[in-house]
């Protein structure tokens, strides 16, 4: 008997690996009706020939409870992916928004900022009407007239995820029925994924105490584990400080390449703080995978710089010059996305 190929072996593991992670962690509640909406969405742009991009945003919970008080989070406000969301739209792609619930969404990402609450915009007007301040009017009624237009003619699917598991069943269904699409599907992946999470079979059922309850209760958490033969992901509360033992998350980019979506164009983000390690790491990721582009970000200049990591081309930087960094309206415009979609645009220069 020969021995199997590495490169086999590597594609069972990967597979194998997907078939335990869907097999001990239940799908969202959602997921049946996300699926129905995204089939009949990509039905419609396909018997129109358009290109379907699937846009994936915001961070992803990692919850540390089944009745969950508590969660590990990513960082993502959801800037780069409703701004590139909106960048798409402009370029003809029919979009599904695949968004953690609550953060930025295209359009409405202009007025929904903390800082910028919408009210501000707003004054009240003759017999009791409201209208915009005359100062806003133009660019609000630019931003509505897209929203609308985008709306009017189903160019634009929400669909909200939360947690990390909610966000892997999810991106797994819809890119199976992209599949049909070939090469006219698009992934562009800048939610921020955890890559660690408490899997199902040893998450505690309730809000973990701080205080001796808590040694009880994981006591009592252990004794149930040990009935199964686990442990529970919270392995210890001792003198009020909280231990938690993660797994890592398996890494689905290979199954999204190889077996959910091989046909379609891949690219994904990677974020980091170090400068020494993002093109290095952005490398790897692209070596590992074999996708299409790896887009590598900094947390500090994610909005002024990124870089283009392609497989055989030399790393391109896209820098937004600094007279040219200004606020949108609702200070949260994410200026390099757009940059980097308008590649070769005047905005933006590239350097080493
Ligand atoms: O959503 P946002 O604009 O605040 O941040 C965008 C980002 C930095 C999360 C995104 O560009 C990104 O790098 N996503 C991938 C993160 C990761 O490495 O998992």
């Amino acid at each position: 008997m020969s021995a199997a190929r590495p490169g086999l072996e590597r594609q069972s593991t990967a597979e194998e690996a997907e078939h335990d992670y869907f097999a001990m962690n239940d799908p969202p509640r959602s997921l049946q009706t996300h699926s129905a909406q995204a089939k009949a969405f990509i039905g419609h742009h396909a018997s129109r020939d358009r290109r379907v991009v699937l846009v994936t945003s915001g961070g992803t919970t990692v919850p540390l409870e089944n009745q969950t008080v508590r969660f590990i989070d990513n960082f993502s406000a959801g800037t780069r992916g409703a701004t590139s969301a909106e960048y798409f739209l402009k370029a003809g792609y029919a979009v599904i928004f695949l968004h953690r619930q609550y953060s930025l969404l295209p359009y409405s990402r202009h007025y929904s900022h903390s800082t910028n609450c919408f009210l501000d915009f707003l004054r009240e007007g003759s017999h009791g009407s409201v209208v915009a301040h005359e100062e806003y009017r133009e660019e609000m009624l630019s931003v509505l007239r897209k929203y609308n237009w985008a709306k009017e003619n189903n160019m634009l699917l929400l669909l909200p995820f939360t947690t990390i598991t909610d966000y892997l069943w999810n991106l797994r269904e819809i890119a199976q029925l992209m599949r049909p699409l070939g090469s006219k599907s698009l992934f562009y992946l800048a939610a921020a994924v955890s890559d660690f999470f408490v899997p199902k079979d040893r998450m505690v059922e309730h809000k973990i105490q701080s205080s001796d309850a808590a040694e009880r209760n994981i006591r009592k958490a252990k004794d149930s584990g040990r009935e199964t033969g686990l442990e529970p992901s919270v392995t210890s509360v001792q003198s009020k400080r909280l231990v938690v033992d993660l797994d890592p998350v398996p890494k689905f980019l290979k199954r999204l390449v190889d077996g959910w979506a091989p046909e379609g164009m891949i690219v994904s983000f990677k974020l980091e703080t170090d400068p020494s390690i993002l093109a290095s790491k952005a490398h790897y990721s692209l070596d590992r995978y074999s996708h299409h582009l790896v887009i590598g970000n900094l947390l500090s200049t994610r909005k002024w710089e990124v870089v283009f990591v392609t497989p055989g081309s030399p790393d391109r930087w896209i820098r937004v010059p600094k007279h040219r960094r200004t606020k949108s309206l609702s200070g949260s415009e994410d200026q390099v996305g757009l940059a980097a979609l308008k590649s070769g645009n005047a905005e933006a220069t590239e350097g080493c």
